[in-house]
């Protein structure tokens, strides 16, 4: 299989991880985002969304959306939990990720690390303060009761978060004040496999 993907992008970062940590052989071809190949006619056959990044099964067979792609990748694995609400409840952390996450932090981090924070486009970086904290909160919250996203063990509930609250700096935000979070990342870090971004 193959991967299109941005090694600086935490999206694509996700693969890396669960590829490394299941010990699973991934072919890498670099897309480069600021030059624009996620918007040329090759690529868009493959994602019409125009973004990375993208799995190829085969030549007919693609997938986008980093979460889902980690799903594919992790299917029947020990990254995701047997047990039906301990599934749901890391489906849950992943949709949180995408809505109530990543679009703060991220789009923080891509405006200050890619663009250099550019003066038109540091009131929205401002903006993206209040939200990223928000999410920061809720996963200091959760983290403070468990090891993990969900329970005692690593799942892909942590492998989607850890990919931006693990550079979350890079976008302006303190993780100083949150604690449990800073104990999880080291967990993760420790963790068989692991591969830094
Ligand atoms: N929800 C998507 C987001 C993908 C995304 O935003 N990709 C960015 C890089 S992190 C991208 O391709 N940007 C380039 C573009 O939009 O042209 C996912 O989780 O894969």
């Amino acid at each position: 299989m193959k991967v299109f993907g941005d090694k600086q992008s935490g999206n694509c970062y996700k693969i890396i991880l669960t590829s490394s940590i299941l010990n699973l052989d991934i072919e890498w071809v670099d897309i480069d985002i600021l030059k624009s190949e996620t918007k040329a006619d090759n690529f868009l056959k493959m994602n019409p969304n125009g973004k990375v990044p993208i799995l190829e099964i085969s030549q007919d067979k693609y997938l986008s959306e980093s979460n889902a792609i980690i799903n594919y990748l992790a299917f029947g694995s020990k990254l995701i939990p047997k047990d039906k609400y301990e599934y749901h409840k890391m489906l849950e952390w992943q949709f949180f990720e995408q809505y109530s996450h990543e679009p703060y932090i991220a789009v923080a981090r891509f405006i200050n690390k890619y663009l250099g924070l550019p003066t038109e486009r540091k009131n929205e970086y401002e903006s993206k303060k209040i939200g990223g904290y928000k999410a920061l909160d809720v996963m200091e919250e959760g983290l403070s009761i468990n090891a993990f996203l969900v329970g005692e063990t690593v799942t892909l509930a942590d492998i989607s978060l850890y990919a931006y609250t693990h550079v979350a700096d890079e976008g302006g935000f303190d993780l100083s004040n949150f604690p449990s979070i800073n104990s999880w990342l080291r967990r993760i870090q420790s963790i068989p496999g692991y591969s830094a971004m």
